[in-house]
């Protein structure tokens, strides 16, 4: 569905029902849970009674949207009139085994999404665009028109929201998914009062001294192979537990470590519990997405993801013999 016609079906859906519930994938991330907080006070300017359910409580780097207690991990109530918001996913089984039924009841979904491949679904209204920088971008397109005429602190929050999974999926424009369209946009959510400074340093600089530490003892796993052209590195349950931090505290590992100066793939390796690892691939021309699709995973072309159940040496050379 183009733009023009989305928002038409979405108003038309705006008008005729009371109850919204938003969503995004698991392990949230600020661009996810940037556009739900966005679309949360959009809806809540026409009165509407919303709800935003995640698989996570957003993580600490989000904090700063104050809207922690707001979300919602659970579904307490589902009424087949409640209209469901799929916000940057845009296959089902991303979304957390507890939510998959919010999908599979029949309700009508709205899905808003900024990833390659869309799962064909029914009673599903959809707004997708690969080549935007996020999904807060393409929110950002469907509430342009309204928000100049909401009042000043929830412009501001809106643009906060927004601005902040912006520069989160562009890694602060620095990615090659930024085009003058994200910064027509970032410049008018600046001017709404979204503070720049205040996004990029509670979402990039947010580090404390045991995560630090935490980051150094991961990044001395750094191992290369073929002739440096993939590396590979980890963070252990024993790491964590020497630094006595909660898995949580590796967000954001997976991208310090970049696919430049002749590393092609870098591979980062998390033990979430015995034998079970989340995988994050990233690289600057290879597509790690197919490798992350045979582990049934998903993603971008060049930063995809997956978890694994299975020996880490079994894991490892898997990997590497598809990354040969
Ligand atoms: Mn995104």
């Amino acid at each position: 569905m183009n733009l023009n016609e989305f928002k038409e079906t979405l108003s038309k859906l705006i008008g005729s029902y009371d109850t919204f519930i938003l969503t995004t994938h698991e392990n949230s991330d600020a661009d996810g849970v940037g556009a739900e907080y966005a679309i949360y006070l959009y809806l809540e300017m026409f009165g509407k009674n919303v709800r935003m359910i995640n698989n996570d409580k957003p993580s600490s780097e989000c904090e700063f949207f104050h809207i922690g207690n707001k979300v919602h991990t659970r579904i307490e109530t589902l009424d087949t009139n409640d209209i469901v918001f799929m916000l940057d996913f845009n296959e089902i089984n991303r979304v957390g085994k507890r939510l998959i039924p919010l999908f599979t009841s029949g309700n009508q979904i709205v899905r808003i999404d900024h990833h390659k491949k869309p799962e064909t679904m029914s009673n599903c209204i959809s707004y997708i665009d690969d080549t935007a920088s996020s999904t807060c971008e393409l929110v950002f397109n469907i509430i342009e028109d309204e928000l100049s005429h909401f009042p000043e602190e929830v412009q501001k929050q809106i643009a906060l929201a927004l601005y902040s999974g912006i520069i989160f999926d562009t890694n602060n424009f620095a990615n090659k998914n930024v085009s003058p369209r994200t910064f027509e946009v970032c410049a008018q959510l600046n001017a709404y009062g979204a503070d720049n400074h205040l996004a990029y340093k509670k979402l990039f600089e947010n580090r404390k001294t045991k995560e630090l530490q935490l980051l150094g003892l991961t990044l001395s796993s750094i191992e290369e192979f073929y002739d440096g052209k993939v590396v590979l590195y980890f963070t252990t349950q024993k790491m964590l537990e020497e630094s006595e931090l909660p898995i949580e505290a590796t967000e954001g590992f997976s991208k310090d470590v970049k696919p430049t100066n002749g590393r092609e793939v870098v591979v980062y390796i998390r033990e979430t519990g015995k034998n079970t690892y989340r995988v994050s691939l990233r690289s600057d021309h290879r597509d790690v997405q197919k490798i992350a699709e045979h582990f049934d995973g998903g993603g971008h072309i060049l930063a995809s993801g997956f978890r694994a159940k299975m020996k880490l040496t079994d894991l490892k050379s898997e990997l590497l013999s598809l990354l040969k």
